[in-house]
């Protein structure tokens, strides 16, 4: 965007783009004021009175800090973070043992060894891009939720019952997870995930410059059991990725099939491609044996030239970006980021490139040129397709029909309107877009940049997402929304879907270790008896939390035991969560209605320490509190 556009433009940035000094200036008083009443009046559609509730869930990836969120929507008010990757104070997230064991038992025994000689057990850091909700017969199913860390190569899965985080699976031999969907039909099922950097197949320091021994892993991770079911070798890197309503086909989009290791190489050419996994015959070669296997997985040979019908590459102009099934199921289109194209694949002429020697380009039906630096599209259900122009800082409206009919020589215009978005669109999404129940209501802009959209808190801005209202042809910003780092992505689900309980069941999987040490130590935790059990150096302090007490006023411990400290929460009010702050010893931790908390130190600090409930909880909550004596060795 240039400055003149930045300072004038009414037309380019839209009546929510200009200052409202700049709008006076450059339109007539008139105009403006009635663009005013209409944009208050669709943007009133959106507000919640006090005590009212969404229609939608919204699931937010949140980048680089690693967490999911979630926001009610339309209203957009931030509802829950869930932490998964990242290190979370207010829960425990990743210092209490429940969370330590989620992120632990997925990583492969050579990360475990590389962290622990940094004296860590897991990560503590994530870079969160794609959160999916598993899918029955096309449409969300509010079991879980998925999602990738790009950072550290892992998928987590959420349990959407109690919005916790219950695995995390590194993946093996592939770099940097990326692009990540459910599988539609039947079920999820396989859970599709892209590796984006490509390495030496050995990647054990001895090849630096040689391309040709350099692969990318597709990886189809099986959702219930969470495991790798197997892997499919590639050429050129793999970034965003969807599947098909069908359940017979996944596609990758790849913007470096050169191979490049440097910008230079990795844009030179026109075109790259779109990979298309074919699942029944790549399912057929791992029970047939034709895999190789690399750190327990099998994996398949789907590299160019192998000539088997694991899959096939589709040429796409020019480092395509996003990967986005339309819900009528015929349709996927392949954004293209640096070509100013869409390519639009219909999955019914896919059979046909495995089932003949069909030219791979002979499934693209429509190629629309919408504008520059496509990344995403979203879809409304009624045959309409919405695009982000990254470089154009703008939205498109397009008829997908219609573009069919234009690539056929028809001439007709796909393209139905365009708005200015504020700046820089990376993902959107429609209500229950990416569903067969998408139902057109709403869609959403995920914006990189805000610059002057917010009043200015330093060089780190926070980005903009814009509610778009699409009731009408004409697209109409009527939200912006701040965030911190950074959403990538985001889906709206109905609310219908998702039903989280309010308190914890006693015997869930989540507290069982728990439930089994006080087993083996004669602890009952459902009687709010409290016990101090010590196995030599080790010392297991059970106690229970009731509005506004802790069961333990004081326990006494000697300076170098092992104490780990349970904590079950007798009450089972809902939104009556304590929690478990002892003073300078870095440890705080949830504990929610009903649960079994539990977290290890070494007290290593002789004397009185108090421990607090940190969870605001009653009228006495400043006095839940307790002391830990250290005696000193
Ligand atoms: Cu989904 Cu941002 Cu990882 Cu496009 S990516 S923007
Ligand atoms: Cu219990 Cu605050």
């Amino acid at each position: 965007m240039s400055e003149s556009d930045h300072k004038t433009g009414l037309t380019r940035r839209g009546l929510f783009g200009a200052t409202a000094a700049g709008a006076i200036a450059t339109a007539t008083a008139g105009s403006w004021l009635a663009s005013v009443k209409e944009a208050r009046a669709a943007a009133g559609k959106l507000e919640k009175a006090p005590g009212e509730l969404d229609e939608y869930y919204g699931f937010w990836s949140s980048g680089q800090t690693g967490e999911l969120r979630i926001l009610g929507f339309p209203s957009m008010r931030e509802l829950m973070r869930v932490p998964v990757f990242n290190r979370c104070s207010a829960t425990g997230w990743g210092q209490t043992n429940e969370s330590l064991k989620i992120l632990t038992e997925g990583l492969t025994e050579e990360t475990k060894e590389f962290l622990a000689k940094k004296g860590m057990k897991t990560y503590d850091n994530g870079d969160l891009h794609h959160p999916h909700m598993s899918f029955t017969d096309g449409t969300y199913d509010g079991r879980y939720l998925f999602m990738n860390d790009k950072a550290n190569t892992r998928v987590a899965r959420v349990r959407c019952d109690v919005m916790k985080c219950d695995k995390i699976l590194e993946i093996p031999n592939a770099h940097a997870i990326h692009g990540l969907r459910p599988q539609k039909f039947p079920r999820t099922g396989y859970v599709f995930a892209n590796g984006e950097d490509e390495t030496p197949i050995v990647n054990d320091g001895k090849i630096l410059d040689d391309p040709s021994q350099y692969v990318n892993f597709f990886s189809a991770i099986d959702g219930d059991e969470m495991k790798v079911a197997w892997q499919v070798m590639v050429s050129g890197n793999l970034d965003n990725t969807d599947c098909d309503y069908q359940g017979k086909y996944a596609f990758s989009t790849s913007y470096n099939s050169e191979m490049g290791m440097n910008l230079a190489e990795m844009t030179a050419n026109e075109m790259d491609h779109v990979v298309i996994f074919n699942i029944k015959e790549i399912e057929k070669g791992v029970a047939n044996g034709d895999v190789q296997m690399l750190n327990g997985i099998p994996v398949i040979d789907g590299r160019k030239g192998q000539n088997k019908n694991y899959t096939r590459y589709v040429p796409i102009p020019n480092s395509p970006h996003g990967c986005n099934t339309a819900p009528d199921g015929n349709y996927v289109v392949i954004n293209g980021k640096l070509s100013p194209t869409c390519s639009v694949i219909d999955v019914r002429k896919v059979d046909a490139l495995f089932e003949s020697d069909a030219d791979p380009r002979s499934c693209i039906v429509a190629e629309p040129e919408l504008g520059l630096g496509p990344l995403h599209t979203a879809f409304d259900g009624k045959g309409m397709a919405y695009t982000t122009l990254f470089l154009d800082s703008q939205m498109v409206k397009w008829n997908i029909e219609k573009a069919i009919k234009a690539y056929a020589g028809e001439d007709v215009d796909p393209i139905v309107s365009k708005v200015d978005v504020h700046y820089q669109p990376g993902h959107n999404h429609t209500t229950m877009g990416e569903t067969k129940e998408a139902d057109g209501n709403w869609l959403i802009s995920l914006n990189k940049f805000s610059k002057d959209r917010f009043i200015n808190v330093g060089p780190l801005k926070p980005e903009n997402e814009q509610i778009i209202d699409i009731s009408t042809d004409d697209m109409k910003v009527v939200h912006d929304g701040p965030t911190f780092a950074e959403p990538h992505d985001v889906i709206l689900v109905r609310s219908d879907i998702v039903n989280p309980v309010n308190v914890w069941d006693r015997n869930d999987p989540m507290w069982e270790d728990a439930r089994k040490q006080a087993e083996a130590d004669g602890v009952i935790l459902e009687d709010g008896s409290d016990e101090i059990i010590r196995d030599g150096n080790k010392v297991r302090v059970y106690m229970w939390s009731q509005a506004p007490t802790f069961s333990l006023e004081k326990f006494t411990v000697k300076q170098g035991d092992e104490v780990t400290v349970y904590i079950t929460n007798l009450d089972d009010v809902d939104d009556v969560t304590h929690g478990f702050t002892l003073n300078n010893y870095g440890i705080a931790m949830e504990v929610a209605p009903q649960a079994t908390a539990s977290v290890t130190f070494t007290a290593d600090r002789p004397g009185v320490h108090w421990f607090y409930c940190q969870w605001f909880c009653h009228a006495l909550h400043m006095e839940m509190r307790g002391r830990m004596l250290v005696e000193p060795a």
